[in-house]
């Protein structure tokens, strides 16, 4: 699917912002919105555009429908991007679809100075804007490069929280981690990575796309109390079953396999084995805390 950055005329972002167009078109020619001309000379507003011109001004989209935007999107705030009602979260997915790392980065600090752990924080941000963003974009109302820069600074956020924890302790114990063969899911894994190091464990995701014979050579040299598989996606369910129960045969009775992530359906999960299931950092916190002590 190709996902096309929509283009407003100022006729229409008035109607929408319930402004005259005479006040949009001098916004645009003062440069307060960034502007695009047709090659016939027409005023053309990117969504993004308007966003910043939203943020900067503290405007709102009274009728967001007229720019065919989501009606779900959280007015108060402004926010194009929908998902959660939170004042940080909105202004967390609004900084990361416009590419603003040092706006994120702020937002993720702030909470962690009021006390919330890292994963909390991830969940919290992270989680609610790349599901936002997966959606806007699907809706067209992002572009493909938006919804790639969100990923990648999401993914630098996470490695910075990583290297402020203090160093691995040696006699911790071990976790190993990633996502199966056609899955190139990065996030879900290393915030995963995240959690566990956070808590005490000296933990290493090994990455996206893994074949599960790969994973027991991996346990081998690890030898791991604790193995995780982020499951986002697979193409042929009948080999991935297999990939995923090869992996908890090969992996023995001292090792716990704990599994999660978007594709694991009420269908295909009777047919897996596994430790434990969760769906969120929090969940598999609490119950990698019972496995280690
Ligand atoms: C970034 C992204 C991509 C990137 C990934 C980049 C990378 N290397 O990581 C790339 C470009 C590869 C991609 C490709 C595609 N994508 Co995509 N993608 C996304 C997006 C926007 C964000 C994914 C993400 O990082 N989410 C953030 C993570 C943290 O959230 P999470 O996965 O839910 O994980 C949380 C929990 O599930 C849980 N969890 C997950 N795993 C585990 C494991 C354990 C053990 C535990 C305890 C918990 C746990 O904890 C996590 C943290 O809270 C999603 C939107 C979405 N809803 O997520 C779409 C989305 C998943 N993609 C989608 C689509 C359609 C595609 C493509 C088919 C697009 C295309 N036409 O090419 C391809 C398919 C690729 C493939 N082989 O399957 C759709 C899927 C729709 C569907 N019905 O399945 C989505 C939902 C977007 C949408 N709304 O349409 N995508």
């Amino acid at each position: 699917m190709v996902a096309k950055q929509p283009h407003f005329s100022p006729k229409q972002v008035a109607a929408a912002l319930q402004a005259s167009e005479s006040s949009v078109k001098r916004w645009c020619d003062r440069g307060a919105i960034p502007t695009v001309r047709t090659v016939g000379g027409h005023r053309r507003i990117t969504l993004e555009a308007l966003q910043r011109f939203l943020m900067e001004s503290e405007r709102e989209i009274g009728i967001p429908e007229l720019l065919g935007l989501p009606n779900n999107i959280s007015r108060g705030q402004g926010t194009l991007i929908p998902g959660g009602d939170d004042p940080d979260q909105a202004a967390f997915r609004e900084a990361l679809a416009r590419g603003d790392e040092a706006a994120c980065e702020k937002i993720m600090q702030r909470l962690l100075a009021s006390g919330s752990s890292r994963s909390e924080v991830v969940e919290w941000l992270v989680t609610d804007a790349m599901h936002g963003i997966g959606e806007a974009w699907d809706c067209n109302h992002l572009d493909t490069y938006q919804e790639r820069r969100g990923g990648s600074i999401c993914v630098r956020l996470v490695h910075r929280l990583r290297e402020q924890l203090p160093p691995r302790s040696p006699g911790a114990p071990i976790a190993i981690g990633g996502t199966l063969r056609d899955d190139p899911y990065q996030l879900p894994t290393i915030m995963i990575e995240l959690a566990l190091m956070e808590t005490g464990w000296d933990a290493f995701n090994l990455g996206s796309g893994l074949p599960a014979n790969s994973l027991l050579n991996a346990a081998k040299e690890y030898k791991p109390k604790l193995v995780w598989l982020s499951i986002s996606t697979f193409n042929d369910p009948d080999e991935f079953v297999d990939q995923v129960n090869l992996l908890a045969e090969g992996l023995g009775d001292e090792t716990s396999l704990m599994v999660g992530g978007r594709a694991l359906t009420d269908e295909i999960r009777p047919r897996l084995k596994y430790t434990g299931h969760c769906d969120s950092l929090r969940s598999l916190v609490q119950l990698s805390n019972m496995i280690r002590d």
